[in-house]
């Protein structure tokens, strides 16, 4: 039992598996490390060096749960229930589903979706799956729904997207932190601890948010944005900067281009004018550039609530304006950060299952990417497809979309998740085949005609890139339940029926690997990382390529920028932005403001976490979060049920009156399903650039219902 709780230790990697492990939690990128010691079906859970939160704590729950899938499960005809198959049966249902969407829709006639959830391995081999042995261009993953505008937007300012460029810890010794649309007490609550130490140390907080919520509470100041305007709030405090003569013309000269552009676009972002347009008052604003400015060390963080917009790259490019003028990126313990999300969110977005992409973060249509990737697949680059449609146009075309027929679903629920998600499920529901890889019978998985259990985090080896970039190794702490497969062995599985015997190794060191290589000389290079390097505890990030003509080990770059930006003239670029109108403004039929989030106790679309008890006690279903003033007007009162409504659909809610929302905002979390999903409501507006859709505001209403409805 008692293993130091650090990262893999060199010692465990020869002890069986009957005894405790260090591992990493399943959930968020924060990657927390644990300590798994087997009992019985399941798993006790002792807390790393970071602490954990309540969805890592009861994460083994989920293990032995009666709840989780044990057999294959395929349907008779597209209308018969769900029956338990063989391996063999469902595997071969699904290899045939694929063959005759492909007799009749050529290679893009089958699509895959993957999911920022799944370890590198299966990210590369869901990649090398489309791309191989399907030939198919149609595969994009959930990632896309996540921090796709803050990748675009760190790819046009610094050349290179690794969310954090430094270590989470360095948050500790900045003077002041601006915190645009994150909840990271409730999203990622260990992280906590760093902004406890920040204040500690003298350090302010700013938080950029519709809400007051926890995190806000904590802040020194929070400016409470109109949802949507976060792009005229930077551009608003870069005036400010100018204005008060705060710009770092040394670095501004020295480091970066585009300066004279953004300058002109911000001139006429005058206080009153931001102000009136985001809600947040002058003399606000005026303080939030006094407290950035006025430290040594400063950061600018985004998260969903500034990303999750029809014009979520264009806000990331104004914050990382900002940054720049103020001369942050690539100062030590200063710069410009996301906070992604997902537990593999980085590493998920480097590897190959995202439309343009192949492993390494290269291009798809670079020949020169195709050519490397290629050979390491012993292909020829010619028979690799080109980009294929991103997440929401893929599942907007599915079936009678015009799109692909069937699907390869794997870590991903999108009957809940995906915006517009009642429109989404009728093209789930048009498909020819659909073929679900899961641990639980999620709700898309319930709409599935082969549905495939796999193995838990807890129970297979496999690599995740955390928040900073740091490649973890999560280990193996028990053994998966009979009539359990990996989703690795389901890759090969698929791949030997479409006629790939070969290339899909089912262990994942072989996997790695094998990643390491096609990765080789990429932007996020893994060649010099190894599974070895990682059980003896290295700390590792990448780009750690592999070792030079000396032959001593790269140590792995926790920090980057420090000398030059990734593009080619080592420079980063000012990306001149301006606010647009809302993607849907308010009006008489829809007067509200919507926006949607999390809770501390649910994960994503429930899938796993509202079949944790412990966790359903706590948040127990969907509400919406409506202030003092418009609950009067409405005549709602605190528990009412109500229906809240946009031009896409209804949802019917518990009303939460709290004074802590803007009276001219409502709030509702995502992890529900039925009639209480939230993206019944959301709009599928999408960024111009990353595809993100615009799940953080559309235009609103809500009425009250008489009680029975339900
Ligand atoms: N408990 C829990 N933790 C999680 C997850 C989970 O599902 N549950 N999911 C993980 C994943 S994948 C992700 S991506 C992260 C997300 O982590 P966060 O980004 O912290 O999560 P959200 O709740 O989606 O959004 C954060 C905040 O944005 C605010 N917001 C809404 N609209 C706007 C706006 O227009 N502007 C601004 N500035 N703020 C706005 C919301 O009020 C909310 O408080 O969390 C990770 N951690
Ligand atoms: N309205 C609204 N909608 C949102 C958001 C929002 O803020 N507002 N946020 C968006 C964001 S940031 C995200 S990241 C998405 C996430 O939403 P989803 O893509 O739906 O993510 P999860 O609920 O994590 O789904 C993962 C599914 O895969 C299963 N799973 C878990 N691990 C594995 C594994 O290793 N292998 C396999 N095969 N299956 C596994 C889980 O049981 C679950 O069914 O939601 C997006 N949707
Ligand atoms: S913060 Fe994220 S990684 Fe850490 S325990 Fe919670 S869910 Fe797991
Ligand atoms: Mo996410």
């Amino acid at each position: 039992m008692a293993v130091p709780p650090t990262a893999a230790s060199p010692v465990l990697a020869t002890v069986p598996t009957c005894t405790a492990v260090s591992t990493h939690c399943p959930y968020c990128a924060l990657q927390c490390s644990m300590t798994l010691t087997p009992a019985g079906g399941t798993a006790v859970v002792e807390a790393g060096e970071g602490g954990l939160c309540r969805k890592g704590w009861t994460s083994a729950a989920l293990l032995d749960s009666p709840r989780r899938l044990t057999s294959p499960l395929v349907r008779d005809g597209r209308h018969g229930a769900l029956r338990e198959a063989s391996w063999d049966e469902a595997l071969d249902r699904a290899a045939a589903g694929f063959r005759a969407a492909q007799a009749t829709g050529g290679p893009d006639g089958v699509g895959v979706f993957g999911g920022g959830g799944l370890t590198n391995e299966k990210a590369y081999l869901l990649g090398k799956l489309a791309r191989v042995a399907l030939r198919t261009s149609q595969i994009d993953y959930n990632g896309r729904f996540c921090m796709s505008s803050a990748a675009a937007g760190a790819m046009k300012a610094f050349g290179l997207d690794r969310g954090l460029p430094f270590p989470l810890a360095d948050i500790a010794g900045a003077g002041a932190v601006l915190l645009v649309g994150s909840n990271l007490a409730e999203t990622m609550p260990p992280v906590v601890q760093h902004l406890t130490r920040q204040k500690e140390n003298g350090g302010a907080l700013v938080v950029v948010d519709p809400r007051r919520t926890p995190t806000a509470a904590a802040a020194t100041l929070h400016l409470q944005v109109q949802p949507g305007t976060d792009l005229a709030l930077a551009n608003g405090l870069l005036f400010l900067a100018i204005e008060q003569g705060l710009v770092d013309e040394q670095f501004v000269a020295a480091r970066t281009t585009g300066w004279d552009d953004v300058r002109r676009a911000v001139a006429s972002s005058w206080p009153a004018e931001v102000e009136r347009a985001t809600g947040v008052s002058e003399p606000d604003l005026r303080e939030a550039v006094r407290l950035l400015a006025s430290a040594d060390r400063a950061m600018v963080l985004t998260a969903r609530g500034a990303e999750q917009h029809a014009h979520g790259v264009d806000t990331v490019s104004a914050f990382v304006n900002l940054a720049l003028a103020l001369g942050l990126p690539g100062r030590p313990g200063s710069g410009w950060g996301c906070l992604t999300g997902q537990g593999n969110g980085q590493g998920g977005r480097e590897h190959g299952q995202k439309a343009d992409q192949l492993p390494g973060y290269r291009k798809l249509d670079d020949p020169a990417a195709r050519a490397h990737v290629a050979a390491v697949w012993g292909v020829d680059p010619d028979s690799l497809p080109q980009p294929g449609r991103s997440a929401y146009e893929l599942l907007d075309a599915l079936g009678d979309g015009g799109g692909p027929t069937a699907l390869l679903l794997m870590g991903s629920n999108p009957v809940v998740s995906a915006p517009r998600a009642g429109h989404v499920q009728k093209r789930l529901a048009s498909l020819d085949c659909l073929v679900v890889a899961d641990v639980v019978l999620s709700e898309t998985a319930a709409m599935a005609d082969v549905v495939l259990p796999v193995a838990q985090w807890a129970e297979e080896d496999g690599t995740t890139t955390d928040l900073q970039g740091r490649v973890l190794l999560r280990r193996r702490a028990l053994s998966p339940p009979a009539g359990v497969r990996t989703d690795l062995d389901v890759l090969a599985g698929i791949a030997e029926r479409m006629g790939c015997a070969t290339g899909f190794p089912v262990e994942p060191e072989a996997a790695f690997d094998e990643l390491r290589r096609a990765s080789a000389g990429g932007a996020a290079d893994y060649a010099g990382i190894s599974y070895d390097r990682l059980l003896a505890g290295e700390a590792l990030h990448w780009p750690c390529p592999a070792p030079g003509p000396d032959g001593a080990p790269h140590p792995g770059t926790p920090r980057l920028f420090l000398e030059r930006f990734a593009h080619p003239d080592g420079r980063a670029r000012f990306v001149a932005v301006r606010q647009p109108q809302q993607a849907e403004p308010v009006d008489e039929a829809f007067p509200l403001l919507l926006t949607t989030g999390r809770v501390a106790a649910q994960y994503q679309s429930g899938a796993q976490t509202r079949r944790i008890g412990a966790l359903t006690e706590t948040s127990p279903s969907a509400f919406v979060e409506l202030h003092p003033f418009l609950a009067t007007r409405l005549e709602v009162a605190d528990g009412e049920r109500v229906r809240v409504s946009t031009r896409r659909g209804e949802a019917f809610l518990r009303a939460r009156v709290v004074d802590t929302i803007r009276p001219d905002t409502v709030f509702v979390p995502f992890h529900w399903a039925g009639r209480q999903r939230a993206n019944l409501l959301t709009s599928d507006a999408l960024d111009p650039t990353s595809r993100m859709p615009a799940f953080k505001v559309c235009a609103a209403r809500i009425d009250r219902v008489a009680e029975a409805v339900r």
